[in-house]
């Protein structure tokens, strides 16, 4: 197996383009489809302020690396979800991360900020546990990236995560959904710009950057993704690409370039039509007097329990 640039040892092998890479050659790979991503869909401009959400597995961690790699000045947002161990162990790395690069970590703990983990929120709330922690992340990130003043807030999904969702709104034909499955998002009605660096690398890529670029990430899946839809769908689309290499770029990048603006037209600069205003309670854009994220934490924090997490309890 020969590197396709410099025929030298391949250590991988890239289906979708028919290649093999040396190390070097890959995370050259790697940057040159982060660079192109940002340029095709005006992400960012040179110098501009990210905040990239991390998790410490391998998406966040390698968004995070290419971005400074490619100079811009990014800094990391890590959101404490209380997920038992997996919390724990996923923070570390993140932190990590920072400390090996000298570059800052923004940390927001979900139960000292708002009362509840997701866990336990899950439950009070009578939600899926990923239904309440997408709403948390949301909020939590958005807010961040606000009040920090960054011009954009960056999110590790990849052509994978991408594929899949875009799969699973097809299935059900989710077109306001469709409408907003966009790699950015720009900054409009109070909420920050949104971008997906990584939508022209899959899973298996952004896990063979770490390796190669030394990059310690969190390997464990979160223990509450069992039920997940989208892990079912990909799953669909890897029996896929494993007979036809590329089918999931195609229909990625196919639905962007000829079907997406089908969705998009009509669209006004209100969610779903609807005129925002401030949330009551939290400020933050909303249909409502209060926010769908200020609901549900009223709701999580009920019934939690009144002490402090055990490790804060003083001695
Ligand atoms: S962290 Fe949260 Fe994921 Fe865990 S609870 Fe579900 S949404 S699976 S990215
Ligand atoms: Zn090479
Ligand atoms: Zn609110």
């Amino acid at each position: 197996m020969k590197c396709r640039v410099c025929k030298g040892p391949a250590v991988i092998d890239v289906r979708r383009h028919n290649a093999n890479f040396c190390p070097e050659h890959f995370l050259k790979l790697c940057r040159d489809q982060v660079t192109r991503a940002i340029d095709q869909f005006g992400m960012l401009t040179p110098g501009e302020r990210v905040l990239v959400a991390v998790s410490g597995g391998k998406d966040s961690l390698a968004l995070w690396d290419l971005l400074l790699d490619l100079g811009y000045p990014t800094d990391g947002l890590y959101v404490g979800l209380g997920i038992g161990d997996y919390s724990g162990s996923s923070a570390d790395h993140a932190r990590g991360f920072a400390a090996d690069r000298g570059v800052t970590l923004v940390e927001v703990d979900l139960r000292e900020t708002h009362g509840y983990d997701i866990p336990t929120g899950a439950k009070s709330a009578r939600r899926a546990p990923c239904s309440v922690c997408g709403i948390s992340k949301r909020h939590v990130f958005d807010r961040a990236a606000l009040d920090g003043g960054y011009d954009a807030l960056a999110t590790g999904h990849n052509l994978d995560d991408e594929a899949a969702v875009l799969f699973g709104n097809v299935l059900r034909w989710e077109t306001d959904y469709l409408a907003r499955q966009q790699p950015v998002l720009p900054a409009r009605n109070g909420f920050p710009r949104k971008i997906k660096p990584l939508v022209r690398l899959g899973e298996r890529e952004t896990a063979a950057y770490c390796i190669l670029a030394g990059i310690d990430y969190e390997v464990e899946e979160c223990p509450m993704a069992g039920g997940n839809k989208h892990l079912g769908y990909k799953e669909a689309l890897n029996a896929i690409e494993t007979t036809s290499p590329g089918t999931k770029q195609q229909f990625y990048f196919g639905y962007l370039e000829r079907a997406a603006a089908r969705f998009t037209a009509g669209e006004d600069d209100t969610a779903d039509g609807v005129d925002l205003s401030p949330c009551g309670r939290c400020g933050s854009p909303t249909p409502g007097e209060v926010c769908a994220f200020c609901r549900l934490a009223e709701r999580a924090a009920r019934t939690q329990p009144v002490v402090a997490p055990a490790r804060r309890v003083a001695s």
